[in-house]
C-alpha cells in the first residue's frame, strides 16, 4: 500500500511495471551473495556530486562492460572502476536470465549499477539520462531492507508518489516511464534480508551504447 493507503498497482505510470516478490527467498538470498563476493573483490566506491564534491550517502559499484561513475567533473560511464583502475566483475547470469526474460528488449545490458543504503542514506529525485539508448528499460532488483521509493513526471516539478519497494520487488521502468523523475526518500532499517553491513542493495540493470545494426 501507498502512504496514502490505495493499492500499490493503483494507476502505476504507462511503462512502469512493478513485479512485487518477483525473487523468492533462495533466488534473493543467492543473489546477494553472489553480487557482494563481486562487488566486495573490486570494492565500493563513493560518488560525489559534480561541481561541489559533496560524496552522495549511498555507496556503489558496478558489473558489466560499463560502470556509472560520478566525480567532480561529472557523471559518465566507464569501463574501469575509479578507485582501482580495473574492469568491473561480470554481471551474474540470474540478472542475466532476468533481463531476457523481463526487459522486452533484444540486446543485453552493458551494467548493472548496485547501490548500497546504510540507514539514513537516500537518493534524491533525479531522471536517469546518462545512457546513449533509451529505447531499453530499465531494470531494478531490491534486496535486504524495505524503501520508500518515489516517483513523478518527466518535469521536476510534476506530482510525486511513493511505492514501499522490499527485498524481492522488481521494477521494470521502459517507454514512457524511462525518463521519469524518481529517487529514494528512505530504507527501513530491521526489514528484508540481512545485508552485511545492513541496509539495502538496489541493482539497476540498463544498457548504455546503442547497438550496432547488424
Ligand atoms: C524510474 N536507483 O540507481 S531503482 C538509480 O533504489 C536509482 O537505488 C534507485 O534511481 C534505487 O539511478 C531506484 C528504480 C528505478 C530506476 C530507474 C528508473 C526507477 C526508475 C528510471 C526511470 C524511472
Ligand atoms: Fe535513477
Amino acid at each position: 500500500m501507498t502512504e496514502r493507503g490505495e493499492p500499490k498497482d493503483d494507476a502505476l505510470p504507462v511503462g512502469l511495471r512493478y513485479l512485487p516478490g518477483r525473487l523468492d527467498a533462495g533466488s534473493r538470498r543467492r543473489l546477494l551473495g553472489e553480487v557482494l563476493e563481486l562487488v566486495e573483490a573490486a570494492g565500493w566506491f563513493r560518488p560525489v556530486m559534480p561541481g561541489s564534491g559533496r560524496p552522495f550517502s549511498v555507496r556503489m559499484c558496478n558489473l558489466g562492460r560499463l560502470g556509472w561513475i560520478s566525480d567532480i567533473r561529472g557523471y559518465r560511464y566507464s569501463p574501469v572502476h575509479p578507485g582501482t583502475g580495473r574492469p568491473w566483475p561480470p554481471i551474474p547470469e540470474a540478472l542475466l536470465r532476468l533481463w531476457e526474460e523481463l526487459a522486452d528488449y533484444p540486446h543485453p545490458p552493458e551494467c548493472c549499477l548496485v547501490n548500497h543504503y546504510r540507514p539514513g542514506a537516500r537518493l534524491g529525485l533525479h531522471q536517469d539520462r546518462d545512457e546513449e539508448e533509451f529505447t531499453a528499460p530499465i531494470l531494478s532488483v531490491s534486496l535486504g531492507c524495505a524503501a520508500w521509493f518515489r516517483f513523478g513526471g518527466r518535469r521536476r516539478r510534476d506530482p510525486t508518489r511513493r511505492l514501499l519497494l522490499e527485498s524481492g520487488d522488481v521494477l521494470v521502468m521502459g517507454g514512457p516511464a524511462r525518463l521519469l523523475y524518481h529517487g529514494i526518500d528512505r530504507i527501513l532499517p530491521g526489514t528484508g534480508e540481512p545485508v552485511p553491513g545492513e541496509g539495502r542493495i538496489n541493482l539497476t540493470l540498463r544498457r548504455v551504447t546503442v547497438p550496432e545494426r547488424p
